[in-house]
C-alpha cells in the first residue's frame, strides 16, 4: 500500500511526461540505473529522502527504487514541490508527502512521517531531516546505517553536531564531492537562479546593478551569468580571500550598505541570516528586487522588510511589492525562499544528473559498508566522484588523455 499526501493524484500523467525529459538529460544516472538494476543492490532496505519534489528527485527515487529500496519522501521546502511530479511519483509506488504551498508545521508534519519509517538509510537536502532524527528520534537515528547530505548548508549543520560529538550515524557530504559542487552550486544555481528571477520578474537584466551576497560556489556562478547577460555585477563577501577572487574575477567588491543604495536586482547566495536587512533595505532605490538562493530564507531579513512597509501587496506571482514608508518600492521574489525552486524548477536535469547519481552511489556504499563508516560527516569516495565525471564525459562523447607508462613513473619519482 503506498501512503500520500498530495496536492491532485490526477497529475500523474503530466508528471510522468516531466519525469521522462529529465530522464533523457540524465545519462549518468539511468546508466547506472541500468547497471544494477538486476542486482537489487538495495532490496530490503527501506530509505526515507527529504528532498526537493522535482523531476530530477523522481529520476533519483525511481532508481532507489529500481534497486529494490522502498522509498518515503519529503520535501526539502514548503513552496518547491512539483505536483505533477509527486502525482507520478505516488502512482509508481513511492510514499510522498508533499504539495507546493504548504504550511511550516505542515512541512515539519512531513519530515516527522518519514523519521517514523524507522528508516536504515536517509538522504536530506538541508539538514531538517537529520536535525529532526537527532533531536526527537534518537532510538531511531542510532539504528540508521547512514545518510547522506546534498548541500552547503546541510553540511555545515552536520559538522556542528559532530563537533559537538552528537552525530549518530555516518553521513556522506555529498556536496562535497567535485562532481557536485562545482557544477551543481556553480553552474545549476548559476543559470537556474537567473531563470528563477526571469521567470518572476520578466526584466532586462543587460544594464542593470546586480549585487551577489556570498563568493562561495553558488554566488561565483550567480555573479559569472548576471555578468554574462550585461549586468554590472557587485559582490559582497566577508571572507577575505573570497572578496580578493572576486576582485581579481573582475568584480566590483563592497560591503552591503555601499552597494544597497547602487543595486537594482540583489541576490543573496551566503548561507548566513540577516545579509540583506533594515539598515540596506532604508538605502535601497525605489524599484529595486531583492531574490534569495541560499537554501533557507533567512539571508534577507522579511520581518524588517515587513516593519519598513505600509503597504503590501502581490503585483505578480512569486512578486510582493513593498511600499515603505520612505515612499519607495522594493520587490520581494518567491519569499525570500530558494527562488531557482520556487519560481522556476531548480537546477537543469544535466548538472542534477551528477549530484543525484553521487547520491545514489553513495547510498549504495553506506549499506555495502555498513558498521565500517566511523560517525562521522565523511567525503564521497575519490574512485565514485571520478566515475560519475568519467560517466558524464562518456555521455557528452568526450574524450580525455591518458597517461603513458613513462609518464606516470615521471610523476612518482623526486629525482633530478
Ligand atoms: C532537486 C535540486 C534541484 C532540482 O542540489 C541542489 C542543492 O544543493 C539544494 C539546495 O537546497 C537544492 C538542490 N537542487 C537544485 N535544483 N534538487 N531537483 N531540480
Amino acid at each position: 500500500m503506498v501512503e500520500f499526501k498530495i496536492k491532485d493524484p490526477s497529475l500523474a500523467e503530466e508528471g510522468h511526461k516531466q519525469i521522462e525529459w529529465a530522464e533523457v538529460h540524465m545519462p549518468v544516472l539511468m546508466s547506472l540505473r541500468k547497471s544494477y538494476m538486476s542486482k537489487k543492490p538495495l532490496k530490503g532496505l527501506k530509505i526515507s529522502a527529504a528532498l526537493h519534489v522535482t523531476k530530477e528527485t523522481a529520476v533519483l527515487v525511481r532508481t532507489l527504487k529500481a534497486w529494490g529500496a522502498e522509498v518515503y519522501l519529503a520535501p526539502s521546502n514548503p513552496l518547491s514541490t512539483q505536483d505533477d511530479v509527486a502525482a507520478a511519483l505516488v502512482e509508481d509506488g513511492i510514499n510522498v508527502y508533499a504539495w507546493r504551498g504548504m504550511s511550516t508545521d505542515e512541512y515539519f508534519w512531513a519530515i516527522e512521517q518519514v523519521a517514523l519509517k524507522e528508516p536504515n538509510i536517509v538522504l536530506d537536502d538541508g539538514a531538517d531531516l537529520h536535525a529532526t532524527l537527532h533531536d526527537k528520534y534518537r532510538n531511531i537515528a542510532s539504528n540508521l546505517e547512514g545518510g547522506t547530505e546534498e548541500t552547503t548548508t546541510g553540511v555545515i549543520r552536520l559538522r556542528a553536531l559532530e563537533r559537538e560529538g552528537k552525530l549518530l550515524y555516518p553521513v556522506i557530504a555529498v556536496n562535497d564531492a567535485y562532481t557536485k559542487y562545482l557544477f551543481d552550486n556553480r553552474y545549476g544555481t548559476g543559470q537556474s537562479a537567473v531563470d528563477g528571477i526571469l521567470r518572476a520578474t520578466n526584466i532586462l537584466i543587460a544594464g542593470k546593478v546586480a549585487v551577489v551576497a556570498g563568493y562561495g560556489w553558488v554566488g561565483r556562478g550567480i555573479a559569472l551569468r548576471l555578468r554574462g547577460m550585461g549586468a554590472r555585477v557587485i559582490v559582497v563577501e566577508v571572507d577575505p580571500i573570497r572578496a580578493l577572487e572576486a576582485v581579481m574575477d573582475g568584480f566590483e567588491v563592497t560591503n552591503m550598505k555601499e552597494a544597497a543604495r547602487k543595486g537594482d536586482i540583489f541576490v543573496t547566495a551566503t548561507g548566513d541570516k540577516d545579509v540583506i536587512r533594515k539598515e540596506h533595505m532604508e538605502l535601497m532605490k525605489d524599484g529595486a528586487i531583492l531574490a534569495n538562493a541560499g537554501h533557507f530564507n533567512v539571508e534577507i531579513n522579511i520581518p524588517d522588510l515587513e516593519s519598513l512597509a505600509v503597504e503590501k501587496r502581490e503585483i505578480r506571482r512569486y512578486v510582493v511589492e513593498y511600499k515603505l514608508k520612505n515612499g519607495k518600492r522594493l520587490y520581494l521574489l518567491a519569499e525570500g525562499r530558494l527562488v531557482n525552486l520556487v519560481a522556476a524548477e531548480g537546477h537543469p536535469s544535466e548538472v542534477m544528473d551528477m549530484s543525484f547519481s553521487n547520491q545514489a552511489l553513495s547510498v549504495m556504499y553506506i549499506h555495502q559498508n555498513k558498521d565500517k563508516l566511523p560517525r562521522k560527516v565523511l567525503r564521497v569516495p575519490r574512485e565514485l566522484d571520478e566515475s560519475v565525471a568519467r560517466r558524464k564525459l562518456e555521455s557528452m562523447g568526450i574524450r580525455i588523455e591518458e597517461l603513458t607508462e613513462e609518464q606516470k613513473k615521471y610523476l612518482e619519482s623526486w629525482k633530478v
